[in-house]
């Protein structure tokens, strides 16, 4: 008699342990950008001598089934951080532009690079070489947050890359 009330009691407790953990990851997985949202390759570029202002790349996988809209971007070592995008203008000249959001479908990759898609860096406060670490947040329409942990990299890093970033051409 007492051992399989005991019994009983014991099934109970698993059953609202599952429930507790289902309802502990259906909350996760609405709060927290990490599970759907990898980002890989991320640097930021040593600014032009002279030059305060500077841009991070690297590429975004979501590996989630609904799609990732991202609205904002946050960096200590900046005054003001930007999604920012490269288009031609009317009359073909290359502008950088601010960008209101980045979808990043389900399944699907955004790649930033130079030329393309970047995070815009206004007023580095601090001075970066190339071995530094930078960190940004990346924030979506939910609020949900992404820090991104990038390497410094100087422009005379890589040799096959001459575009400038901060020259429209
Ligand atoms: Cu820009």
């Amino acid at each position: 008699m007492a051992a399989s009330v005991k019994v009983i009691v014991y099934r109970m407790m698993l059953l609202f342990t599952a429930v507790a953990c289902a309802a502990v990851l259906g909350a996760r997985a609405d709060t927290d950008l990490q599970q759907v949202l990898q980002a890989n390759d991320a640097y930021v570029r040593v600014p032009v001598p002279g030059q305060k202002n500077s841009a991070a790349y690297f590429s975004l996988h979501n590996t989630g089934s609904e799609d990732v809209i991202l609205v904002a971007v946050e960096a200590p070592l900046a005054d003001r951080a930007e999604l920012h995008s490269h288009q031609h203008d009317d009359t073909g000249i290359m502008r950088m532009r601010r960008e209101d959001q980045w979808i990043i479908p389900a399944g699907g990759t955004l790649t930033l690079q130079p030329g393309g898609l970047h995070v815009m860096l206004f007023d580095l406060n601090r001075t970066i070489r190339t071995g530094d670490r930078a960190s940004l947040e990346l924030i979506d329409k939910q609020g949900r947050r992404l820090a991104v942990e990038a390497d410094v990299r100087s422009l005379f890093d890589d040799n096959h890359d001459h575009h400038d970033h901060n020259h429209h051409h």
